[in-house]
């Protein structure tokens, strides 16, 4: 056996983008976000089959075996729904102690956080910037630029997603633009 071992999966340090057989990747459209904008006449007038965002995963384990980090380049598009800028789902993690980490690499937005007890913040994202989600911390990203907003992150194989609590109640707290500026505002 070689005592060499190529890489098996590359990120483009400049774009974020991914290559290499174990990359997957997943389009979440207009029509997926149903019931997580404030306006939904809006987002139903709206191409249900636009992009919001795209997710390139290397997961060198399933979800929620242990023994892996995971990595992801998420491209959130420009874009607003009524005056809400375009959004990622959001989650809690199943195994609620484990932790992620985000670093920008393209763009600006919010890093959107709560925790158990419903107390939430931001943090700002821009190129180069580095975020670290707590343990059981919902994590949802908003777009207040005009560029993709693109970031990678690396969080434990086991962790596990759970959209249900933030599909049911949100965050309590929405990016819009009041006075023409990106603001946040609790919902
Ligand atoms: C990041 C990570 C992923 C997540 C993605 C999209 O890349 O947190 O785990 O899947 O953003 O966010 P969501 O799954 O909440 O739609
Ligand atoms: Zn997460």
């Amino acid at each position: 056996m070689s005592l060499v071992v190529e890489p098996k999966v590359y990120v483009d340090v400049l774009t974020g983008e991914l290559t290499g057989g174990r990359v997957t990747e997943s389009t979440r459209t207009i029509g997926g976000l149903q019931g997580y904008f404030l306006d939904e006449t809006v987002r139903m007038a709206m191409d249900q089959s636009s992009p919001a965002y795209r997710v390139q995963a290397f997961e060198p384990e399933k979800e929620g075996t242990p023994g892996a980090i995971c990595l992801a380049t998420t491209t959130l598009y420009a874009g607003m729904v009524g005056d809400e800028y375009f959004l990622t789902r959001g989650h809690f993690h199943v195994n609620e102690d484990r932790p992620e980490l985000e670093v920008t690499v393209n763009g600006t937005g919010f890093l959107v956080l709560m925790d158990a007890t419903g107390k939430t913040w931001t943090e700002s994202m821009s190129a180069g910037s580095v975020h670290h989600v707590p343990p059981a911390t919902a994590h949802r990203v908003a777009n207040i630029g005009v560029e993709p907003l693109v970031f990678i992150s690396y969080w434990p194989s086991e962790t596990g997603h759970d959209y249900a609590p933030i599909a049911e109640r949100g965050f309590g707290i929405r990016v819009r633009q009041v006075d023409g500026k990106p603001t946040v505002v609790r919902s």
